[in-house]
């Protein structure tokens, strides 16, 4: 088992990329839910960074097919710089959401860390949503649902440029998991650059053992595993805390038997936790879910297993 025992918790109160108000709680709702004390049960070293800072959300409507533009790149800055400085100590960065878009300074940051180390990356974006549109292809404006395409380099210079590199990552590296909401043109566009995905159909057909074997696959001790990890990955009745439910997600035992199989491999570097709405939460049961999904991840273990 490989995985850092180090982890430094960086919470980013921002719901500037969402199409609802609320992710901005996500980060004292998780520790609320006791994140820090779960971590540290299983004996990792746990250091709370506490809350960035950025922009006030105006909640204007979309510019040419951004919402928020500035706001976005300011946070995403701010998130870009602290991972990247937790990474550079050798911890383990756990992103607190804060909506989606921030995915772009965490993972342009982890992108960046793999360049200076050599270090190959292989991200697991586990979401309802692809996350793959841009400014053409977005019925919404919200950057939210673009993290995936600014990442691979299809973006608002002012984005794909956080990082330092365009693109910050192949879509190649990336595994998304329980998709289940895709838009018409970004659909066309996952296939256009082939982007892996293990869907719900893929899992109701062949299982999430089985997805989450083809969606490790390949690891190796010099893998970068980045676990991009958005709530409404699952299902709404056990998480109904988040802005956009999507019916048909993971169920409990699904999930913890994915976050297991990740924590299995003990490659898992940085971790975001993204998209948890508290005030359409109740009484904090989807933060309690994503605690002990998380406490899974590293290593929360069953009575077969060492
Ligand atoms: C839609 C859009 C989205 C999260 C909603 C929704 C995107 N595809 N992502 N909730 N986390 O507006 O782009
Ligand atoms: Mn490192
Ligand atoms: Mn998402
Ligand atoms: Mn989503």
């Amino acid at each position: 088992m490989t995985t850092l025992r180090s982890v430094s918790l960086v919470g980013a109160p921002t719901d500037i990329g969402a199409g609802a108000r609320g992710a901005s709680m996500g980060p004292e709702a998780l520790r609320v839910a006791g994140l820090t004390e779960a971590l540290q049960s299983h004996g990792v070293d746990v250091a709370d960074r506490g809350n960035l800072l950025g922009p006030a959300n105006p909640w204007l409507p979309p510019v040419d097919g951004y919402r928020h533009l500035n706001e976005v790149t300011a946070w995403n800055s701010a998130v870009h710089d602290a991972v990247y400085a937790e990474l550079k100590l050798g911890r383990m960065p756990i992103l607190l959401g804060g909506d989606h878009c921030l995915g772009i300074g965490s993972i342009s940051a982890v992108a960046r860390h793999c360049r200076d180390t050599g270090k190959k990356l292989r991200i697991l974006w586990l979401d309802a949503h692809a996350d793959f549109n841009t400014s053409a292809l977005t019925p919404s404006g919200n950057i939210h649902g673009m993290p995936v395409a600014c990442l691979s380099g299809f973006g608002p210079q002012q984005l794909i440029g956080i990082g330092g590199k365009v693109p910050a990552i192949s879509p190649k590296w990336v595994r998304q998991v329980g998709i289940r909401s895709v838009d018409a043109g970004e659909k066309r566009f996952v296939h256009e650059q082939d982007l892996e995905v293990f869907d719900m159909r893929y899992i109701d057909e062949m299982g999430m053992r089985h997805a989450m074997e083809l969606a490790l696959a390949t690891l190796d001790a010099n893998t970068h595993l980045h676990v991009s990890f958005d709530v409404d990955f699952l299902d709404p009745d056990i998480a109904p805390g988040v802005g956009t439910t999507v019916p048909g997600g993971p169920s409990y035992r699904e999930a913890q038997l994915c976050m297991e199989m990740i924590a299995d491999t003990g490659f898992m570097a940085s971790l975001d936790v993204m998209e948890l709405n508290p005030a359409l939460d109740l009484q904090n049961k989807t933060a309690k879910v994503a605690v002990d999904l998380i406490e899974s991840l590293f290593g929360k273990s069953t009575l077969m297993r060492k």
